[in-house]
Parts: structure tokens; sequence; C-alpha cells
């Protein structure tokens, strides 16, 4: 109509991970004509591009799952409470090939620019294999952390050996038995890889700049029979995962610290500790993460817990986080990682006390003049946060406005969904969306963009922007939930800091830290009462 081009797709999601893979499904059984677009050779997104050595579930893997087809949930079984980075990968391979989505996904293909064309009302998606393709809608898929970064040393080219960031682990693998390796960084995935490889390397060296507080995963195999009852549990399973603040099996105390005799509380937290997955962390005492001296308290048990467990107390000291208390950074759960520190073949580098100055082609330099040399080095030194996958990618909006320059100041996000400027795009995990128990927050706002495309079809609606004021309030209130956190007042990626990129170095509220089923709640209100917050514009006739 009205001399408009009709574009090539309704909808194109830009990669093919848990959030890609499920729009992919959503859309398909909508009738629409969809593509996704994927960087990668396969599908899985995380679970395709982390595959370094001890990668695996920290989140329980029958709670990890999606939960849209009970079909999926039957025949699907779990062997490991927390389960490895390859069963992961198999379910998802396994998603696509049930659901038929691999036709639709083309791979290897890496988006550019994605930029709206206000005359059609579409948007215009370039990519690395110099293709070109419209849509009505865009979806982006791309994940909080998916964009890696590499520490800014000098010389890091240099280094002779094998070295690579854990997220571009080779599929072919990196050889690392008997020999001489070097892991910097110990968030999640720092601890998971030194746990690994300290078993078969000859000598590992660990450059730590600040500490992590850690806590056991305490994974165990899940026998048929166990796995036959969790399956028969699952509709109540997720409807108690839908109602936690998170969206884990795990749910806060009622109770307060502060509020406990001692005697009680430490029987809890030892409780707690003995017990599997995050429940030390999320089904803690409600005022351990918004009250300092509750956290303090809290930070001491574990604090007690390091020591005991590390034989040198020199280095016992230097695992223990000073500049932050236990859950205010995202919590690394580990299986005999504090052990690894009494191991022969294992030093740990303070970089507080000596910084790396350069990679050499032998190995690292640090600031007291030592250059260790290494076979292989490993780096487990994080993503760029939540934009950082938006801004690698040339999307602008109305007037050629460039996405990037519109979050200079942290993002702006109507439900963290939809962007001011930036008409009929949708982003699945985007910033200001409820992260948690990714799976369940994908499968919500998946589910939300496929009702809102499928009502745009019926109504022939081709326009959808959020509106100002919407976009203001939400920020808004996304801005007041993270006030009194204490997990807000620390550099992390949860608050938007990487020190290796540019412009990264200010805290910014960049997710949602209300409870999942608030945020559920008042998108649904969105949607029921037919997209008040949104301006729809229909195709003339
Ligand atoms: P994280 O949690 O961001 O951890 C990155 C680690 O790398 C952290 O220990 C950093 O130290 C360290 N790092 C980063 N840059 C450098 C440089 N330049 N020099 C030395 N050390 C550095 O990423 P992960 O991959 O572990 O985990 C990401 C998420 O994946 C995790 O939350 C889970 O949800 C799964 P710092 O603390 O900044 O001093």
């Amino acid at each position: 109509a009205n001399g408009h081009t009709a574009p090539d797709y309704d909808v194109i999601i830009v990669g093919a991970g848990l959030s890609g893979c499920y729009s992919l499904i959503t859309a398909l059984q909508s009738g629409l004509r969809v593509k996704c677009l994927e960087a990668g050779t396969g599908v899985g997104g995380t679970w395709y591009w982390n595959r370094y050595p001890g990668c695996r579930f920290d989140s329980e893997s029958y709670t990890y799952g999606f939960s849209f087809s009970s079909e999926l949930l039957q025949e699907w079984n779990w062997s490991e409470h927390f389960a490895p980075q390859r069963e992961t990968e198999r379910y998802i391979n396994h998603m696509a090939d049930k659901f038929r989505i691999r036709p639709h996904i083309q791979f290897e293909t890496r988006v550019e620019t994605a930029h709206f064309d206000q005359g059609n009302n579409a948007w215009v998606v370039t990519t690395d294999t110099k293709e070109t393709l419209t849509a009505r809608f865009l979806v982006t898929c791309v994940g909080p952390l998916s964009a890696f970064t590499l520490p800014r040393y000098p010389g890091l080219e240099e280094f002779r050996g094998p070295s690579c960031h854990t997220a571009r682990w080779p599929k072919a693998g990196v050889d690392y038995a008997g020999k001489r390796v070097a892991v910097v960084g110990t968030g999640a995935t720092g601890v998971q890889t030194i746990q690994e490889v300290s078993k078969t390397a000859g000598h590992l060296s660990v450059f730590q700049r600040r500490p992590n507080w850690c806590a056991p995963l305490h994974n165990s195999k899940i026998e048929p029979e166990e796995m036959q009852r969790i399956k028969q549990g699952y509709p109540e399973l997720f409807e108690h995962c839908r109602g936690s603040f998170a969206g884990f099996i795990h749910r806060a105390s009622p109770k307060a610290a502060l509020e406990t005799p001692a005697e009680e509380r430490e029987k809890f937290w030892q409780t707690l500790y003995d017990s599997p997955g995050f429940g030390i962390w999320m089904g803690n005492y409600k005022d351990v993460l918004v009250d300092r001296a509750a956290n303090g308290l809290l930070s001491d048990f574990i604090a007690r817990k390091i020591r005991e467990r590390v034989e040198d107390p020199v280095v016992a000291e230097k695992l223990i986080p000073k500049d932050h208390g236990f859950g205010t950074r995202r919590v690394p759960l580990e299986t005999k990682y504090y052990e690894v520190y009494n191991r022969d073949n294992v030093e740990l580098v303070d970089l507080t006390e000596t910084p790396i100055d350069r990679v050499t082609p032998r190995g690292i330099l640090t600031a007291d003049g030592k250059e260790r040399e290494f076979d292989v080095i490993i780096y487990a030194t994080g993503f760029d946060p939540v934009m950082g996958a938006f801004d690698r990618i040339d999307i602008r909006g109305l007037d050629g406005l460039r996405l990037k320059e519109a979050w200079n100041n942290g993002p702006r996000t109507y439900l963290g969904l939809t962007v001011r400027g930036f008409p009929n795009m949708f982003m699945v995990m985007g910033p200001h969306c409820a992260l948690g128990n990714i799976p369940l927050s994908i499968q919500y706002s998946v589910e939300w963009i496929g009702k809102m495309l499928r009502y745009a079809r019926d109504n022939n609606v081709e326009y959808v922007e959020a509106k100002g004021e919407s976009v203001d309030s939400w920020t808004g209130t996304v801005e007041q939930l993270a006030k009194g956190l204490l997990s807000n007042d620390v550099d992390s990626w949860m608050t938007g800091v990487n020190s290796n990129v540019e412009g990264r170095q200010k805290r910014i509220v960049a997710r949602y830290s209300g409870s999942c089923p608030s945020y559920r709640a008042r998108c649904e209100e969105e949607a029921q009462a037919g997209y008040p917050g949104l301006t729809l514009v229909s195709q003339q006739a």
C-alpha cells in the first residue's frame, strides 16, 4: 500500500541462543515470515561459545530448561543437578531439531548494521556476508553477556603460545595437560576454569585482580528414578520458580539475620553452605543483600570458611574480598575451588600487589619485574555487559539516531523491551528487563513479544514505538528499584562496569532489580490494556 516496498520478512531475529531459538519457534507458530541470523555455526549462544573446561550451570538443570512444551520437558533427561556445557548445548540442539527451526537460521552470519527505514517502516539489515535483508520487525536476541572483552595489556598479540578468551574456547580444545598455564580473571568463569585446569596442568598461575565470594555448588548425578520424579513434579516446580523473586527454586527467608540469635543464624548459614546451588545467595535472610550490618555478618561467616579451606593464611587473605560484601556481585559456585590453592602446582598472583605490565612472547611480565613463562594463557576476563552486544551492531532508528548514542548516559527503555526512537524493534534480555533464572525470563519476554507481533499482524499495525512518557516512567522505576541494593554500590557487570571497555567505567543501572513476578505483572498490564504505552500506527487501506 501507498507505494511502500513490502519487506522481505515480517521478523528478523538476531542471534540463535536460547532467546533467538524460542523467538523463532513462536514466530513460526504464529505463521510469520521470519529469518534468524547467527554468527556461530550452531545454535546455543552462550552454550555454543563458552566451551571452556569446567563450564556448567550454577542453576538447577531442571529449572533451567524451557517449560513452554510439556513434551520437551518429558522427553529430556538431565544427567546432573548442574549440567555441563556439552549437555546444555545438546539440549538446545535437540530443541532446534524438534521444532524444526534450523532451516530458518542463517549461520556464520554476523549482523553489522540495522537501520530503520522510515519510508517503509521496516528494518534494513546488512551482514558480514554482504547481504541486505529487510523486515517489518527486528527482534534482538544478542545476549546480556556475549560481547567478550580481553584486557588491554600491551603485547597481548605477541604471546607465542596458544591463548584465548574463555568465550572463544576452540571446539578442538586446547592442550594444557602437563603445561605451564596462566588464567587471568576470577569471576564465575575463571573459578570454573581454574578448578578444572588445575587438575592436569603442569603448573597453573592464577592472576587475580579482585577476589569474589564463592560458595560450594554441591553438584551430583541425577539417577533415572530421580529424573522421573522431577518430571512428574514439573508443573509445581515451574509454578514455584515463577513465584520466586529471581525465578530460581530458592526463596529468601522471611526472617532477618539481625533479628535472629547468633547460634540459630550460624546453623542456618551452615545448612545453606552445605546445600546445592544458589540457596546461600537467593535463599538467605531477607536483609543480607540490603543491610550492611547483616551482610557483614554473612561475609564474616564465608570468610571463616575460606580460612578453614585454604592452608596458607597469606593466600587465604588474598582470596577474601575486602572491597565488597557477599552476594553483592555474582556469586561463583565452586567445587573444591579454594582447595586448588593448596596444590603444589598452583600459584596465586595478586594483581593489586603486582599488576600486569605486559604480555611478552614468552609469558606475562608483572610490575615487580618478574616474567613468568607460559605455554598457554587463558583470559577469563568477562564481557562488555548488556549494552555491549548492541554496541557492536550499528543500530540506527529515527532520523539516523544511533542506539549507542541514545544510551550514552545509560540505557533508557520501556519495559526493557522497546526503545523510543527505535520503532519496530524488540529486545529479549536487553537492558532493564528481569534477568535472574535467564531461560524463565527469556520465555516470558519472548511470549510477550510474540503476542505483540500477532496483535500487529491482526490489526495491520506497521509501526510500534515506545512513547516518551512510558520510557521516562519505566527508566525512573528501574532506577528507583536499584536504590538500597548493596549490589548497586559495587563495580561489576551487573552495574554495567567493565575496565577493558572505553566508556564503561561509570556505574549505571543496566538491569531491572525488582522481582520477576512484579516485572511480569507490569508487562501483562501493558498487553492487556492494548499497549497504551506504545504508539501504534496501522497501515492505511
Ligand atoms: P566477570 O564476572 O565479569 O569476571 C571477569 C573477571 O576478569 C574478574 O575477576 C575481573 O577482575 C577479571 N578481569 C577483567 N579484566 C581484567 C584485566 N584487565 N586484568 C585482570 N583481571 C581482569 O565475568 P565471568 O565470565 O567470570 O562471568 C560472567 C557471567 O557469566 C557470570 O556472572 C555468570 O552469570 C556467567 P575484577 O573483578 O574486575 O577486578
